[in-house]
C-alpha cells in the first residue's frame, strides 16, 4: 500500500503568521489512516516553519533548488541548504518553472540528482499544455517528461521519487481534470513504471495537481493511480487544506 501524500504548494504566497497558524491548527490533527502531509512555503519561511511544525504531522518542502553544489549563483539555493533547514521534499520541474524560467527536462534531471544526493525527496512535476492535449499529445508529452529523468536514474534513486501529474491547463485556472481524465494519464505513468520495474510501479507515489480543492479531492483521490495531491491555491487556507487531508487520510 502506498501512503497518501498531500503537499501544499504555497507558491509566492504566505507569511510568518500563516506558518504559525498552520502549525497550531495541525498540532492536534489526527487522521483515520496513515497520511504524509507537506507544506511547501517560499524559502524565507522554512526556518519559521521548521519550528512551527515541530510536533505536528506537517513536514516541509521547498519549491525549487539549484543543482550546483555552491558558488557564484546569486539568488540561488542548493540542496544541502534545504536539507540543513529540515526540508524533506523539493519540487522539480513545476510547470511554472518550465514556462516562466525556461527549465527543461535536462534541468529537471540535474535537480532531481542534486536533491537525491542531499537526501531530499524530489517531487517531479509533469503535465501537458492545453495545446498539447488538443493535439492528442498528452501521453507522449507526459511520459517523455517522466522518462527523461527516470531513464537516467538507477533503481535505488528511482524508488525515492514522487511524481506529480499536473495538467498545465488545470493549474490555477479553476479547471480540474475529471477523475477519469486524471486517472487515464496517471494510469499511463504507472504503466510506464511497470516497464522499468514492477516493485517500483507498486510503491512510487503519483500525485494529482491542478485546482484540487476540498470539493473535488475525495473523488480524485479515489482513483486507483492517484496517491495524493499537489495542492496550490486551496493549500493556503487552513480549513480547505485540512479538509483535503481528511479526504486522503
Ligand atoms: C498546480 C497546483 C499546485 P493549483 O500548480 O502545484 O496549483 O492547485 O492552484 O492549481
Amino acid at each position: 500500500m502506498r501512503t497518501p501524500l498531500i503537499a501544499g504548494n504555497w507558491k509566492m504566497n504566505g507569511s510568518v503568521e500563516r506558518i504559525r497558524a498552520f502549525g497550531e491548527a495541525f498540532a492536534k490533527a489526527e487522521f483515520a489512516a496513515a497520511l504524509d502531509i507537506a507544506v511547501i512555503p517560499p524559502f524565507p519561511y522554512l526556518e519559521a516553519a521548521r519550528h512551527a511544525f515541530s510536533g505536528t504531522p506537517l513536514t516541509l518542502g521547498a519549491q525549487t533548488l539549484n543543482p550546483q553544489p555552491a558558488g557564484a549563483h546569486t539568488g540561488e539555493v542548493n540542496a544541502a541548504m534545504l536539507a540543513e533547514f529540515g526540508v524533506t521534499y523539493v519540487l522539480v520541474g513545476h510547470s511554472e518553472r518550465r514556462q516562466c524560467y525556461g527549465e527543461t527536462n535536462e534541468d529537471a534531471y540535474q535537480r532531481v540528482r542534486a536533491a537525491l544526493d542531499a537526501g531530499l525527496v524530489p517531487v517531479l512535476c509533469v503535465g501537458e499544455t492545453l495545446a498539447e492535449r488538443n493535439a492528442g499529445a498528452t501521453r507522449d508529452v507526459v511520459l517523455g517528461q517522466v522518462a527523461a529523468v527516470m531513464q537516467r536514474l538507477n533503481a535505488d534513486q528511482r524508488e525515492r521519487l514522487v511524481i506529480a501529474y499536473e495538467p498545465v491547463w488545470a493549474i490555477g485556472t479553476g479547471l480540474t481534470a475529471t477523475p477519469e481524465e486524471a486517472q487515464a494519464t496517471m494510469g499511463e505513468i504507472r504503466a510506464y513504471l511497470v516497464t522499468l520495474d514492477n516493485a517500483l510501479a507498486e510503491t512510487l507515489r503519483l500525485l494529482y495537481g491542478g485546482s484540487m480543492k476540498a470539493s473535488n479531492a475525495a473523488e480524485l483521490l479515489a482513483q486507483p493511480d492517484i496517491d495524493g495531491g499537489l495542492v496550490g491555491g486551496a493549500s493556503l487556507q487552513i480549513d480547505d487544506f485540512f479538509a483535503i487531508c481528511q479526504s486522503a487520510g
